[in-house]
């Protein structure tokens, strides 16, 4: 016995959508279609953890729709949906407060960079940010999740939470007529080997592109027009040696080797055949390709997200009904929590 074979990732609405999200996530989730049931979810409770305006949240909740749609992602043989018209996801991360560990939580890195130096001030949501993640994957019993390198941690973490919650419950798992060897809940597995896990920001190579990165010129924006794209690789900083001829050359040229990995992802090629075909080249001539190229991809993603913008209607509808199927599977999967756990079933479950 296994469990059945589930995709689940999400996107937070936390404006600036970029190429690292598209290479990192959205395009693994395009690709994950073919070959499984997925569901993808805007994660707007997430988004809260750190300050947002209400008036742009709404608008970016429905901009990270967009761009799923945009991208190819099919919301009516998978599921697409916005996590807040969902409760099941904070009731089940409640549960997960219960058997995360502090000290597990201590350790995630992301909270540092993002809380920083003034850790005090930080919001108690930040914090608990991987359990409600733990509840977003699980609530669906999902297998797999296709992300970016930087989440890894919390995916390790999910599969930490799943196993203990199986352990510690393991009696009353077997007694409601559940597996005790498999457990109720899998180990989701990370999806982290995309054809760019972590793109770099093209003023500094050695840092992730990010939403939140002050500078508008170390992401393209997959909202920025043919322009916008050119004038950012033409700006990208880079060292003044040519282009290596090996892969092997890119070592300690971490902004050459970012420019090398975005083309690759953008071409489907490995970095190798790119730099067969530009090894020697100078970046006056790589830059200008590598332009053409993401305008060329981004482009059609680009016109189609405007489109589906002047429509929110739209937009509304297709979260609704995503809202409708995600939040069926999840209401089965509480209402069994609530039973392992020694919860009475409201009159809803
Ligand atoms: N630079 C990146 N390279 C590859 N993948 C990336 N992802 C994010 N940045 C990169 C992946 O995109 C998915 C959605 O990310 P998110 O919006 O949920 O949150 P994030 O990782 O916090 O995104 P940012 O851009 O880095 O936002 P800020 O600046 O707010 O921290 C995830 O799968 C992520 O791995």
């Amino acid at each position: 016995m296994s469990f059945v074979p589930l995709v689940f990732s999400g996107v937070q609405p936390t404006g600036n959508l970029h190429l690292g999200n598209y290479l990192g996530a959205i395009k693994r989730f395009v690709e994950m279609q073919a070959t499984h049931d997925c569901i993808y979810c805007v994660v707007d409770q997430h988004a809260i953890t750190v300050w947002q305006d209400p008036f742009e949240l709404k608008k970016q909740i429905r901009e990270v729709t967009a761009a799923f749609l945009a991208a190819g992602i099919d919301p009516v043989k998978h599921i697409v949906f916005n996590q807040s018209q969902v409760p099941e996801h904070a009731e089940l991360a409640w549960v997960f407060n219960c058997v995360a560990r502090m000290g597990w939580l201590n350790r995630m890195t992301q909270f540092k960079e993002k809380a920083g130096k003034d850790k005090e001030n930080a919001s108690v949501g930040l914090f608990a940010y991987p359990t409600l993640m733990a509840a977003d994957i699980l609530v669906y019993r999902a297998t797999h999740v296709p992300v970016g390198e930087d989440q890894k941690q919390h995916l390790e973490l999910a599969r930490d939470i799943a196993q203990k919650f199986n352990n510690d419950f393991k009696a009353s798992i077997v007694s409601n007529g559940h597996d005790g060897e498999l457990g109720y809940f899998p180990q989701p597995e990370p999806l982290t080997q995309g054809p760019a896990p972590r793109v770099m920001s093209l003023r500094d190579g050695t840092k992730k592109m990010s939403k939140s990165d002050p500078s508008d010129y170390s992401r393209i924006n997959l909202t920025d027009d043919q322009d916008a794209i050119a004038q950012k690789v033409r700006k990208a900083r880079t060292d003044s040696e040519p282009l290596p001829s090996e892969v092997d050359g890119l070592k300690e040229r971490p902004d050459a080797d970012n420019l090398v990995t975005i083309y690759a992802a953008l071409a489907s090629k490995s970095r190798a055949d790119v730099l067969g075909e530009f090894g020697g080249s100078q970046f006056s001539v790589f830059k200008p390709a590598l332009a053409d190229l993401a305008v060329s991809v981004l482009s059609p993603i680009n016109t189609r997200m405007r489109e589906l913008m002047e429509d929110p209607g739209h937009i509304d509808a297709v979260l609704a009904d995503g809202s409708e199927r995600a939040g069926a599977i999840a209401a089965k999967v509480m209402g069994e929590v609530k039973d392992i756990v020694g919860f009475l079933r409201s009159r809803k479950s």
